[in-house]
């Protein structure tokens, strides 16, 4: 079978038995239970919570989170696996196992004990899923600018202000929330875990969107929100740095997700060019095809080394700012190259909702854009750089 045998051609070979257990238990998960619905909930933005909670069953949804909170206690390695088997049926799943765990992250390292007690269990079996709300209408790239405000009062906070483009919203129960209780900038940022059904907390418009269409996006809206002061994470002021740290690790997990798409959008390009036969052959002959589907092989597997080294290097204690940035831009870059490759592969048929590389190529549009822009990318690297040039 081609299409088995490509798939796992480039992976195997740096993956240990654990990762060959849980891709191929995903595998089979996704081709049984997602793979069916995606053509309609693509069409019909519709989300599925009982997928979520069957991957939570599987342990999906827990995967770097403590066994002692419900999750399996394993690695960023391990965990790019699973993103990026996930991803090969559905990026919008992948996502939001992506963010709803980069929310338990935030709560395992800076949330107290009754903190993590109270909502890592819920997340990490999947029972309920996890968002995280940092963008404003104006604060997209400029994180710092955020405008939320978050006002002491007695026993806690008035939150007032939204936040757009979050993902999940609506059904997702916890929020880790930015909003400021200080003055301008970074340091005037604060963490917040809101609850879905607060006083004060509702949902705004939901996007209506080119790609990722079965998972929502949606405003969330903070009309004095009352949160108590124990729902604050860490100290007052630590918030910008809580988020910069999560999305050091987001920014490796959308980098597996679009490793995901990219080896899919691969897999169907292949299969279908040693199918589908113009001037007396298969299109897989023509050299110059061959010469497209060898850049795509190559640069997933250059995507893909990267992401697992950023990973590796998570799962060492090594936070790797830079090398996480360079994981997000390439893998996400690559993704969008490869189904953009995969569309011309298929030729007018590409175009069509008859084969789903169409839908690739939209889902991997946004890969480029969220957990910052691939622009911001190059900021933080060249930040990045300068300090290691100027040390
Ligand atoms: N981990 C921990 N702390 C970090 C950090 C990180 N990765 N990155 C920055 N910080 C800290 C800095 O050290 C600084 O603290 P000190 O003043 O105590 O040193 C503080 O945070 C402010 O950092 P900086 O001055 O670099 O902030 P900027 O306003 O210049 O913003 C960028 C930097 C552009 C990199 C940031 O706003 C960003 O990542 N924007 C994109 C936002 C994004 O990804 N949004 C997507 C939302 S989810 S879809």
């Amino acid at each position: 079978m081609v299409l088995a045998l490509l798939s796992k051609y480039d992976i195997n070979f740096t993956m240990n038995e654990l990762q060959i257990e849980l891709q191929n238990t995903i595998e089979k998960f996704r081709l049984a239970k997602i793979e069916p619905h995606m053509e309609h909930d693509d069409a019909n933005e519709h989300f599925r919570m009982d997928i979520f909670q069957e991957m939570g069953a599987l342990g999906l949804t827990g995967v770097t989170t403590d066994e002692k909170y419900g999750g399996m206690s394993l690695g960023y390695q391990d965990f790019c696996v699973v993103l990026e088997e996930i991803a090969k049926s559905s990026v919008s799943y992948s996502v939001t196992v992506s963010v709803s765990s980069m929310v338990q992250s935030i709560l395992q390292k800076f949330g107290t004990e009754k903190q993590k007690q109270d909502y890592l269990p819920a997340l990490a079996s999947g029972e309920e899923i996890g968002s995280f709300c940092l963008s404003e209408s104006h604060s997209g790239s400029d994180a710092a600018a955020l405008k939320t405000t978050a006002k002491k009062v007695k026993g806690g906070y008035n939150l007032n202000g939204s936040k757009m483009w979050i993902t999940s919203a609506g059904y997702a129960k916890t929020y880790i929330v930015m909003a400021r209780t200080g003055g301008a900038g970074a340091k005037g940022v604060s963490s917040f875990i809101v609850r879905d059904g607060m006083k004060g907390f509702s949902y705004g418009k939901q996007e209506q969107k080119m790609g990722w269409r079965a998972s929502h996006t949606r405003e969330v809206v903070f009309d004095n929100c009352f949160v108590p002061e124990e729902n604050l994470l860490a100290s007052e002021g630590e918030g910008f740095k809580i988020a910069m740290s999560a999305l050091d690790r987001g920014r490796i997990t959308i980098g597996a997700i679009a490793v995901g798409l990219s080896q899919r959008a691969l897999d169907e390009a292949v299969k279908y060019s040693l199918e589908r036969q113009q001037f007396n052959q298969p299109i897989f002959d023509f050299q110059g095809l061959q010469w497209m589907m060898a850049d795509m092989s190559c640069e997933i597997v250059a995507s893909r080394l990267l992401v697992e080294r950023a990973a590796e290097n998570f799962d060492n204690d090594k936070i790797d700012t830079k090398l996480s940035s360079m994981a997000k831009m390439k893998a996400t870059d690559t993704a969008m190259k490869v189904t953009t490759d995969a569309v011309q592969i298929h030729g007018g048929v590409g175009y069509t909702k008859e084969y789903p590389v169409e839908r690739y190529m939209r889902d991997a549009k946004v890969l480029q854009i969220v957990e910052g822009t691939n622009q911001v990318q190059k900021v933080v690297i060249a930040r990045e750089l300068k300090k290691e040039y100027t040390r």
